[in-house]
Parts: C-alpha cells; structure tokens; sequence
C-alpha cells in the first residue's frame, strides 16, 4: 500500500502521506512524491495540490535508518526542487512537526500554513549532520540570516508563531488544518504565485558577524553546528546552485563521520530506552501523587522533580524544622527556575504550592507511590521502609533512591514485595536526565512499567539496572577512578589526566569532578566495606581523605584551591602525600589517556553486560552520557570502543 494517497476536492489534488510513525522520509516516499509531481503536472484538471499528512505529525525528516546506507535517488534535495518547479503550486499543511528534511520539502512548496500547535526545525546537528537538502539555502532567503542560522546551528524547534512571524510559513491555522489549506490553495488558484524560494534574493552579512558566530559555536565541541554556520554563510555569498552543492557535499561527509555515527546510535538507543521490549502490553500504574522521605539534597531534588511533572507531593521529614527547611530547599529551586526565565514567578509559585512537607507520616495515607531519600544507611533506610509499610496504602508502590545499597536487604520480611523497586535518581535529581530503575526479584511487571511511564512524565532517561554494587553508573564509575589512579601512579600529573579527559568531551575529568562532588563521599563507602570485612585495598583518594583533603569543600582535593577559591591548582601536598605511590614514566599522550580511561569504562561494562546487569550496550552508554558526562558525540564508551 503505497505512503502516498490521492483525493480531489474539486481542481485541488490532496497528497495525503501516511508512512508511520513519523512520516521519516525514505527511499519509497521520495519516489512516491517524484511520481506525485509528475502526475499533478501532467493532469489539466488539477490547478493546485495540498500535501497533508496522517498519523501525529507533518514530516519528520529523513529517514535516519537509511543514513548508513548509500543514498538512493531521487535524492531528496531533487525531489525539493522538483516540487518548487512543479507546474502546479504545491501548499504543505503542517501540523506536529516538520523537521529535517520535513521542513525542506515544505520550503519547496509554494505556500505553507501550519497549525497553531505545531513547530518547524532543523535538529540534524543532532546528529551529527547538516540540513542536506537545501535547509540552509532556503531558510535564509525565507526568513532571513539571522534565523537560518539560530535554526539550522542550535537545531532547535520553532513554534508556529514564530515561524509566521518569520516568515516561515503563510498562515497559522486553528482547526481544520486540512480544510483551510485546500481552500487557501484554491484561494490562490490564477492569482500571481510568489517566487520560488530558490530564487529570492538573500542578504549578506560582514566578516565579523560570522567570526563572532563561530566563537560562539566552537565552545558545544562539536563539528556539525559549524559546518551548518559555513553553509548558510555560502548560502550568502554564492549563487543558489552552487551554495546546494556545498550543503550536499557537506551533508554528505558529516553523514559518514564517527560522530554522526556516534549520535544515531544514542538516538535510537534513547527512543528504544522509554518502551523496554519486555514490558510490551504489560500496562503502568496511574501514579496521581507522591510521598518523598527525606528533604535532604536528594529527596528536594526528587520532590522538585515530581512537582515539575505536574504530580502532588508530600515529604516527610523527621521534625517540623526539618520540613519547613525541605520546603524552602525545594522553593528556592523553582525560584531559581524562575530568575533564570525557565518559569514565571506564579509558575514556580504554583509549584511550590502543590508541595506539602510535614513530619507527619500519616500524610503519606493516600500516595500512590512513596520514595525515600534518606541517609545512606541500610538500618535507617530499613526503618523508613518499615514505616511506609505501616502508613501508606497496602497497594502503594514503595521506592527507594538507594545507590549503592542492595535494595533486597531493604525488602526482607515486607509486606507485598511486588510493590518494591530501586528508582535511582542522580544528584541534582530535578536536572540529570538518567534514571537507573532497579528491580527486585519479586517486583511485579506492572510496578516496572509504571517506573517507566514515570520516567518518561518526569523526562528522564531510564535504564533497567541489574542488583550489583553501584549497579551501573556508579561500578563504572569506581573503575574509571581506579584506572585513573593507575596513571597517577604511573607519573601522570593529575591535572594532565584531567585535561585529557576534558579534550575528549568530558565537562570535567576524574579529579576535578572528585574535587567538585567532594572525595568523602566514596571515601566513606569504602571504609563501611571494610568494616564489614570486606576486602577493599586502599586508593590514593583515601590518603588525601585521610589527610583531610576532602575536595573544594575543605579548600583542598587533588588540587589545592587558594584563598577558598575554585580555581584548581596542582598541589605539591598531594605531590608529597602520594610521593611514595607515583614510579614515574613516559606520560602518555592526551589520546592514549582517554583512550585507556574510556576503555576502562568499556571493560566494566562488558563484565556488567555479561552479568546482565544491563541489558543492552546501549544502554550502558546512555547511562554514561545521561548520569556522567559522557559526550554525547561520542556515542559512550561501549559505541566508541566498538562494543555498543
Ligand atoms: N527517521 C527514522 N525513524 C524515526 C525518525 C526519523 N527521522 N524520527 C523518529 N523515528 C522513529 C523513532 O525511532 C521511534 O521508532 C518512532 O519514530 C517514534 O519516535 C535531509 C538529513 C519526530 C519529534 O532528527 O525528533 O531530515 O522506537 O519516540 O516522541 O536535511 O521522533 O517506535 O521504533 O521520538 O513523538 C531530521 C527525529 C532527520 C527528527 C517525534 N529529523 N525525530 O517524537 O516519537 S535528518 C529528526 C524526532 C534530515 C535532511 C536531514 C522525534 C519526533 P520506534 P519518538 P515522539
């Protein structure tokens, strides 16, 4: 059944595309729409077309499954063109989205209404590419430099408004998107047709206005924004063709580069991540209202979380203090929203009225599901556990946000343990995006499926984690340190591993980010494993510790940070303290370095996918990118080894 059906409505043809689930462009559109041109032009009968589309949305854009495969005509940047020369002025009817090369097809056609609900956007440096077929040629005739290259550089949506005032679109339609276009299209059936975009004319712009583009750009780190800079800037500078031909051509090479490759693999691992296969039919509970225990850095950040998300929140704290101090924790956060123009002030009012913090345990009677984030601590988390049990209703889901305990031992002798699970959320729990969803044996499917409904209400990126100390994130982070730790003793300077982390993507390396976080933390769960007799040999983090160099903090980690400030320096006490640890040797290269670290993370998360801590490699590399920093543009560590 072809993507492409054909209704009239008197001399207007109505080229319906259904290609689900987002209309992606593929090989057998392109040819189903060449074909439609072909035949429009050739019928007298028909004066105008309007290309519609079923399902959600307008045209999502090329199809990013075909991108690893050779492309095959027509080539979308023809069939654009093709539609602009088209005998018969084409309208598109955008509602959803139209992106990518969505967009592109749009902009071929000689009018252009969208829904008032819906957006326009060029997000291909998202992955890792271009707009390849004309984006940045097009958009700067139609809505001028400026705009082309906010759009085509940041990859960001624009909304329908915007896009009328721009200049992108005709008119901006409320209701029957279908019906106004064929009569818009009918509207102008005889009259004078407006240029083709191709042939507008286009204003250049000085030197310095893209030396200042660029300066801006190069700090993301990554390539594909420039690249898409230089193309609207030929789109300025040379005449219509051959600024095409420069956009193909460069289309074409990011297409095949390592980073384009890196960032389809997150984008589909990131798609695949919110509808786990096995819990397909298994149908999440409705989760209307949330308890949260504990108002400390986590349990404020889990609360503010839930608020955003639009869910009712108790918290529960050990004394009223203790709550009013969580309840202002948590409204300074939305104030903080607010000042940085992310809320209004009643927005973040709002939010902060839908938060009840009380010492009142009882309060917690009528949630659907209760999280603790409380100390780190199996006998006071076992307590709280113990009276959530006794306070919430029998069939509440009971959470807890552990990250390194094991959530069994929080289980034992409680009442209905189907109703258990780990929700492990990352510091601070109302930004990062990773979520580690950790199971019990006896946690029910439905309790599993509603975590991840809940993950995707709360926007957050979640993986199914295995019971194992750290789970994921943090066993591959305690092998990360350790493997940098080896270099140190191997004569590599601190800041040197640092750096060489920061040249391969990371915001921050190892040390530094110890520094930041404070180096106690780990510390502490190393002494408590020994005092359980566990074997656990000493790092190097535990002499500074020791030595009461806990991080920023105390004024001093790895680095010394003078006058309180938090700018590192390299330290000669650390250099003392760890004198006698450090052979000394050739230093690696900043590439070797990285290349070891990240293979480090890689050999952990082979073993953890061998003990199916994971499930996928794919999954253990978004919980690099989401939970640790890994960049994005290099897939994460099991993609950029060739083990993802
Ligand atoms: N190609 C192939 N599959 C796609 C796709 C695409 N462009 N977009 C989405 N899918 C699949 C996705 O994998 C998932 O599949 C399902 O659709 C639902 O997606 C030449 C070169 C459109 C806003 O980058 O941003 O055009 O898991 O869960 O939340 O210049 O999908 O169900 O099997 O995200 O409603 C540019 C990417 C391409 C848009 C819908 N376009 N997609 O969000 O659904 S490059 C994009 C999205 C290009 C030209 C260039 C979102 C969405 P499955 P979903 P959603």
């Amino acid at each position: 059944m072809s993507a492409l059906t054909i209704d009239r409505e008197g001399e207007i043809a109505v080229a319906t595309l259904d290609n689900p689930p987002v209309n992606a462009i593929s090989a057998e559109v392109r040819r189903a729409l060449w074909e439609a041109v072909e035949t429009f032009d050739a019928d007298p009968e028909i004066r105008a077309v309007v290309l519609v589309c079923a399902g959600r949305s307008f045209i999502a854009g090329a199809d990013v499954k075909e991108f690893g495969l050779p492309p095959v005509a027509p080539h979308l940047p023809d069939l654009v063109a093709r539609i602009e020369a088209a005998a018969k002025p084409w309208t598109a009817a955008i509602h959803g989205a139209a992106l990518g090369g969505g967009l592109e097809i749009a902009l071929g056609c000689r009018f252009r209404l969208i829904d008032a609900e819906a957006r326009v956007g060029f997000p291909e440096v998202g992955l890792g590419v271009i707009p390849g077929a004309s984006g940045t040629v097009r958009t700067p005739r139609l809505a001028g430099v400026e705009a082309a290259v906010e759009m085509v550089t940041s990859g960001k949506p624009v909304p329908a408004p915007e896009a009328l005032r721009l200049g992108l679109v005709d008119a901006m339609v409320t209701g029957d998107l279908r019906g106004a276009a064929v009569s818009y299209a009918a509207s102008m059936i005889g009259g004078p047709l407006p240029e083709p975009v191709s042939a507008r004319p286009v204003e250049t712009r000085p030197d310095s206005y893209w030396a200042e583009s660029r300066a801006r750009l190069e700090k993301s780190g990554e390539t594909a924004p420039l690249r898409a800079l230089e193309a609207v800037r030929k789109a300025t500078e040379l005449p219509f063709d051959e600024a095409m031909a420069f956009e193909r051509a460069t289309f074409l090479a990011l297409r095949d580069s390592p980073e384009a490759a890196a960032l389809r693999h997150v984008f589909f691992a990131e798609r695949a991540a919110l509808r786990p296969a096995a819990l397909k039919g298994v149908a999440p509970r409705g989760i209307g209202s949330v308890g949260v225990v504990g108002g400390g850095t986590m349990g404020a950040g889990i609360a503010a979380a839930f608020r955003m998300a639009g869910m009712p929140v108790t918290l529960i704290e050990r004394d009223a203090g203790a709550a009013a101090r969580a309840h202002a924790a948590v409204s300074r956060i939305f104030e903080g929203a607010a000042a940085r123009g992310k809320l209004t002030g009643a927005e973040a009012g709002a939010l902060s009225d839908g938060l009840v913090c009380t010492d009142d345990h009882a309060a917690l009677g009528h949630v659907d599901l209760a999280i603790e984030a409380v100390f780190e601590d199996l006998a006071v988390k076992r307590a709280v556990f113990d009276d959530l049990a006794r306070v919430c209703r029998p069939d509440a889901i009971l959470a807890t946000n552990t990250s390194y305990l094991d959530p069994r031992c929080l289980a034992e002798g409680m009442p209905a343990p189907e109703r258990l699970i780990g929700l492990h959320f990352f510091s601070p729990a109302h930004v990062m995006k990773l979520l580690e969803i950790v199971p019990l044996p006896g946690t029910a499917p439905e309790v599993l499926a509603t975590a991840f409904d809940l993950a995707r209400r709360l926007g957050k990126m979640p993986v199914r984690a295995g019971i194992c100390e750290g789970f994921i994130g943090n066993r591959i982070l305690k092998r990360y340190r350790a493997a940098a730790e080896d270099l140190l003793a191997e004569g590599v300077p601190v800041a040197g591993v640092d750096a060489a982390m920061r040249g391969f993507g990371f915001r921050m390396g190892p040390f530094e980010a110890q520094d930041l976080g404070g180096l106690d933390i780990a510390f502490l769960q190393r002494e408590a494993a020994r005092a359980e007799g566990r074997d656990v040999p000493e790092t190097l983090a535990d002499i500074l510790v020791r030595a009461g160099r806990k991080g920023q903090k105390t004024g001093g980690g790895w680095y010394d940070y003078p006058e309180g400030g938090r700018r590192p320096v390299a330290s000669d006490a650390v250099a003392r303290l760890l004198a006698d640890r450090i052979a000394g040797g050739e230093v690696p290269a900043p590439e070797a370095i990285a290349e070891r670290l990240v293979g480090a993370m890689a050999d952990e998360g082979a073993a953890i996918l061998s003990e199916g801590i994971a499930e996928t490699a794919a999954q253990i590399d978004l919980v690099e990118i989401h939970g640790y920093g890994f960049p994005r543009a290099k897939g994460g560590p099991m993609h950029w080894t060739g083990r993802g």
